[in-house]
């Protein structure tokens, strides 16, 4: 028997429909998108190889909101994407649901890959997409676990309608019992989470709110018995060995794909000699033509679709520039959607963000144009609140700007560990004033 085994692990993770390497705002080029991952997967691969993808990968493009629109007429682009990536795994991440749950389990159907999770169960206490975890066993080599895990946090922001008889069981707790379970089963543990870090990783000092949405740092500082830990959700490119696991987080949008070498040797039983974690970056390869020929239908109708004239700007010129001027401003693109808003909810005062990149309208609006600016196109909720609670929505609001030197600037908490322009919601159907010369909790006039 030989002795030495050598594992590799390549995962991506948060694509948000980006397959092509195309920015469908203007379709420009761009150097990331799974047709570019692909080829990275064909050079990588080897026979001793896990791929898996653990999650946000429905929601977050045009592309992928033409198709639930249309979800009779083709099938889902992503999940024959995964099928010739030939995926082995796939962890479910919280904007998955946002096409309600028979959307992402139509894509669990279609894909081979096999579905992971362990914290999410039905109402009869059985796991909602069947397997927790599993144990994949290579010829002549170690037992690997490898466990799915999401973050439980889905309840804060989805659409209750989409959940509703779904319980999501704290990460920590229940990774915290299925490895001390598994642990005895296999020789070495993967834990693929859809969710991040509350902490830094060297420094462990927190830098989010601990709110239970990233329980990273939790979990590889308290659960003995995991060798490699695969995070998402933050966007952010990681590749480390900490406490001896070696901890990965691809980016976003197949900016990059991790890749963990595990060697081992057999003494007795199967011992890791040494573990590597890197992440192979997309900007150097090129894309794959098969993966643009596959999806090549639904593309031309989806262009098609974003090309379709729906309205002209008459007066303002609603093309956004400059994103810090916009929020600092409040561009007259904002306003017309809360007008938009204001219109159909028949609410009286309408909040709409500007995601951290957008478009605005040309003078001939179309349908692409639209998408790429009011991208959270998802849920718009009504809500009943009290003078005073506004004027707390608004102070919290207003926390996105400090002044240095007399100087409007963004507060570092709405770009880093993870960019998040988005939090910055602005008001119509009210007047108000942020004092920036004020602290916070004081600014709103
Ligand atoms: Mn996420």
């Amino acid at each position: 028997m030989n002795s030495n085994f050598s594992l590799r692990i390549l995962s991506t993770s948060d694509i948000h429909g980006y397959i092509l390497a195309k920015n469908y705002a203007d379709n420009s080029k761009v150097d990331y998108g799974l047709s570019i991952v692909s080829n990275i997967i064909k050079e990588k691969r080897n026979q001793n190889t896990i791929l898996l993808d653990i999650g946000d990968d429905l929601q977050g493009n045009p592309l992928m909101y033409f198709h639930q629109l249309n979800r009779n007429d083709y099938p889902n682009p992503l999940a024959k994407v995964f099928n010739y990536l030939n995926y082995d795994y796939f962890v479910p991440g919280n904007h998955d649901f946002n096409y309600g749950l028979d959307y992402l389990e139509d894509f669990i159907k279609m894909i081979n890959a096999k579905t992971l999770c362990s914290n999410i169960y039905n109402l009869d206490d059985e796991y909602l997409f069947t397997y927790p975890y599993e144990i994949k066993e290579f010829k002549g080599g170690p037992k690997i676990g490898i466990i799915g895990l999401t973050t439980q946090y889905i309840p804060n922001w989805e659409n209750p309608s989409f959940i509703k008889d779904i319980k999501f069981v704290n990460a920590y707790e229940s990774l915290k019992s299925t490895v001390k379970k598994l642990r005895k089963e296999v020789d070495f543990i993967i834990v693929a989470y859809h969710g991040g870090f509350e902490r830094e990783l060297v420094t462990n000092k927190p830098y989010v709110v601990d709110t239970g949405e990233n329980l990273g740092s939790k979990i590889i500082n308290n659960i003995k018995g995991i060798d490699v830990f695969i995070s998402a959700h933050q966007h952010r490119q990681i590749s480390e060995l900490v406490n001896d696991a070696a901890i990965i987080q691809s980016g976003s949008r197949g900016e990059s794909v991790g890749m963990i070498d595990v060697e081992f040797k057999f003494e007795d039983k199967w011992i890791v000699k040494s573990k590597e974690a890197t992440l192979v970056k997309s900007d150097n390869y090129q894309e794959d033509e098969n993966v643009i020929s596959l999806i090549s239908e639904i593309e031309t109708a989806c262009q098609e679709f974003l090309d379709k004239k729906i309205g002209n700007v008459v007066l303002d010129n609603l093309k956004v520039e400059d994103m810090f001027s916009a929020r600092l401003n409040k561009h007259p693109i904002v306003t017309f959607i809360n007008q938009v808003q204001l219109e159909y909810s028949k609410a009286m005062i309408s909040a709409t963000s500007l995601p951290n990149e957008v478009t605005g309208f040309s003078k001939d609006i179309t349908v692409r144009n639209v998408l790429s600016t009011y991208v959270y196109a998802n849920t718009l909720s009504v809500l009943e609140v009290s003078g005073e609670v506004l004027k707390r929505i608004l102070e919290k609001n207003a926390e996105y700007f400090i002044c240095e030197d007399g100087e409007p600037k963004i507060n570092p908490r709405f770009y880093y560990p993870k960019m998040q322009h988005y939090n910055y919601d602005m008001f119509d159907g009210i007047d108000y004033l942020i004092d920036l010369s004020e602290p916070f909790g004081k600014r709103i006039k």
